[in-house]
């Protein structure tokens, strides 16, 4: 029989200990054999759990000879550190999205991985392992209804918490539009604008609800996305790709619908735990199979790049109320292919 992949997983926060319980009991090939936590009261909690051995400093997990390949799930602040020292260590490294939270430490991974000349980075990007959105990049890419011209997207939470301040819809909530678009679309944007609409009375004062982004891409197809994080009615995420052709439309998940008391009713999902439980599968599914076959088949450090970049110039454009270019360098040689 094959032995398992060896897997340390650093932070036990909601993110970490799903993925830490997805490997242990739905996936196959991988296996939890130590984990870290800078709250070591948690960090044990999840140890004990798995059957794994407790660091109470990650980067001990990274360079234990108990560990051959790293799952990051700290707070973003911590990515940069944990997956510079995979990369020194020669280790394959997940590490959730944002792979850093500002474009500069993104860029010091790249050349860090680049100049190991392995490939070694993935980042969590999970929207791409989703049925409904791999099936749309198929119809794109195949040109089926022709080419796309407009998108119409929404990204909607129930509530967030106080913490929750405006620059994090583009940061922590869109910046899965910006990736997932980019790759079924297979091209980069020119500009990025942030408009807000009249503000919801649920928001704080240290939030502007709801906002929208406005992307062009190279070729001059054009974007809007609606983050609109105190919906209050559930977590309901849409994409609408208008093409020369037809329309194509993002699946909602499979509720059936019931006639009630005079109303139809569908459910809708509460939470993007649910909404993505598939996509989180499959994804550190195709991660491990592709760790031992000493592959990154998933997003890329040059993914989280050009996410950082884009996220960025959103990010101005917003505090600027303009028009910005996203400027990309080129892709390096490194990560084509
Ligand atoms: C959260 O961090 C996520 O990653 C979710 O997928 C997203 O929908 C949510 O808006 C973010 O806050």
């Amino acid at each position: 029989m094959e032995t398992s992949l060896h897997i340390g997983v650093i932070g036990t926060g909601t993110i970490g200990l799903t993925h830490i319980e997805r490997i242990q009991t739905r996936l196959r090939g991988g296996k939890v054999v130590a984990v870290s936590d800078v709250a070591a009261a948690p960090g044990r909690r999840a140890a004990e759990t798995c059957g794994g051995e407790f660091f109470a400093d990650g980067l001990k997990l990274i360079a234990s000879p108990l560990v051959e390949a790293v799952l990051v799930a700290t707070s973003d602040a911590f990515h940069e550190l944990y997956v510079l020292a995979a990369i020194q260590a020669g280790k394959p490294v997940f590490c959730e999205k944002p792979l850093a939270p500002k474009k500069d430490a993104v860029r010091r991974i790249l050349d860090a991985e680049m100049a190991g000349g392995r490939h070694l980075v993935q980042v969590g990007f999970m929207r791409r392992y989703d049925a409904g959105y791999r099936e749309m990049k198929r119809l794109i890419d195949a040109r089926t209804y022709g080419a796309p011209l407009m998108l119409h997207c929404a990204h909607r939470n129930y509530s967030v918490g106080a913490d929750y301040h405006t620059p994090m819809a583009v940061e922590n909530s869109m910046i899965h539009e910006i990736d997932v678009l980019r790759w079924m679309l297979d091209e980069e944007y020119a500009t990025a604008e942030v408009v807000f609409p009249k503000k919801t009375k649920y928001a704080g004062p240290d939030l502007q609800d709801p906002q929208i982004m406005i992307l062009t891409t190279r070729s001059g197809v054009r974007i809007d996305v609606e983050a609109f994080v105190h919906c209050h009615y559930g977590y309901d995420i849409k994409c609408e790709v208008c093409c020369e052709d037809g329309i194509i439309h993002l699946p909602d998940p499979a509720f059936p619908m019931v006639r009630t008391q005079a109303a139809r009713v569908t459910p809708i999902c509460r939470d993007w735990s649910d909404r993505f439980v598939d996509a989180y599968n499959v994804q550190i599914q195709e991660w491990i199979n592709g760790t031992r076959a000493g592959r990154v088949d998933g997003p890329s450090a040059w993914d989280g790049y050009a996410g950082a970049v884009t996220a960025e110039a959103a990010g101005r454009a917003r505090d600027t109320q303009t028009r910005v270019r996203v400027e990309l360098e080129p892709r390096p040689d490194f990560y084509r292919n």
